[in-house]
């Protein structure tokens, strides 16, 4: 709180288009004095912090912390701060992440579904050959986390005729779609394409492993959940064995990727950096003025994480 008694929020966020964030928060001011790291001021005045891949400690040195409000969805980097305050956090849930992340997975999976990557060899080797894709509803895809953004990419492909299953803790999923929960082993033996948009979790680290794919008949593989999902030595294998189709990646164990990374130059794996999904501060900014609006009135803002379960 400032010497005038009003709440002060700081935008701590170390990305190129922190510039923008600052722009788009500017309607938080009717709440709450803002400033912008690393401008903070006395940090005993800072109530609210919007933050995103802080590192280890920094928000500790907020004393009257109030709330964090992530510019992410996923948590797992503040949760994993052994000095973190224990206020509450609030994760990002928007539209440029739901609806982005829908684009990239019903991309790669249309892609490999209406055969482009033979398509594209046949073209360079000037090779007219019909191929016959066959149509969507032949084909499975096993989607790994319900959530916000996972739901809505599984409801986007069963709204497109691919048969889908939802895996999550709970069992929920949305219309159209199958849900499932409990070991994998079985459910990933009867999919075409298993997509993985999970939080990083005690109990989904590691969970694309060898085991996994030893249950896999030729799946094509998605991960835009996080690198640590992956077990990264187990893939080519998976893939030589013919156990894996292929692999689109947008997270890995260590960002940017390693230059002498293998990943890079197999043909079977497509690459992208950690950007599937982007909050877009024009369309998520909004969302926190309003948590800011809903926590000062006394309700509960909307993505309140569950430090318990770790999402
Ligand atoms: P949510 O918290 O809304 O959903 C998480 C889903 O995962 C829930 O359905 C949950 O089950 C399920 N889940 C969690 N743990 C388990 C488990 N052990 N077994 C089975 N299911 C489990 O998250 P979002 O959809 O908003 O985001 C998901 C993740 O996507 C983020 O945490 C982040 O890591 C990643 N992400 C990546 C981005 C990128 O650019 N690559 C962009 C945005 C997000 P239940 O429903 O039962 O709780
Ligand atoms: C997120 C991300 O979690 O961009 O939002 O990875």
């Amino acid at each position: 709180m400032n010497a005038q008694g009003r709440p002060v929020l700081l935008l701590a966020y170390f990305r190129w288009d922190e510039a923008d964030w600052w722009e788009a928060l500017a309607p938080a001011a009717e709440m709450a004095e803002l400033r912008r790291w690393p401008d903070a001021g006395d940090p005993a005045e800072i109530d609210y912090v919007v933050a995103w891949r802080q590192q280890n400690g920094f928000l500790a040195q907020f004393p009257n912390l109030r709330a964090i409000f992530s510019i992410g969805a996923g948590v797992e980097k503040l949760l994993q701060d052994p000095d973190l305050p224990d206020v509450p956090i609030v994760r990002m849930i928007d539209d440029s992440l739901k609806l982005g992340m829908t684009e990239y997975v019903v991309e790669r999976v249309l892609h490999h579904h209406r055969l482009f990557p033979t398509y594209e060899a046949n073209q360079r080797a000037r090779r007219w050959t019909p191929l016959g894709a066959p149509l969507a509803r032949e084909k499975r895809v096993l989607v790994l986390g319900m959530g916000e953004i996972g739901g809505h990419c599984a409801w986007s492909l069963a709204a497109m005729g691919f048969q889908v299953r939802g895996w999550s803790r709970s069992g929920r999923a949305p219309h159209g779609v199958e849900p499932v929960t409990g070991p994998l082993e079985g459910l990933v033996g009867e999919a075409d394409y298993v997509v993985a948009i999970l939080p990083l979790t005690g109990q989904t680290h590691g969970i694309l492993n060898a085991g996994l794919f030893s249950h896999m008949r030729g799946a094509y593989l998605i991960n835009v959940g996080r690198g640590a999902h992956l077990v990264e030595d187990d893939l080519i294998p998976a893939l030589d064995a013919g156990r894996l189709a292929g692999a689109a990646l947008d997270v890995f164990a260590v960002e940017p990727l390693p230059p002498d990374h293998p990943f890079w130059t197999d043909p079977r794996i497509t690459v992208t950096p950690h950007d599937s999904a982007i909050t877009l501060p024009r369309s998520a900014a909004p969302r926190i003025v309003e948590n800011l609006r809903r926590i000062l009135s006394g309700e509960e803002p909307v993505g309140l994480v569950d430090r318990r379960r770790g999402y």
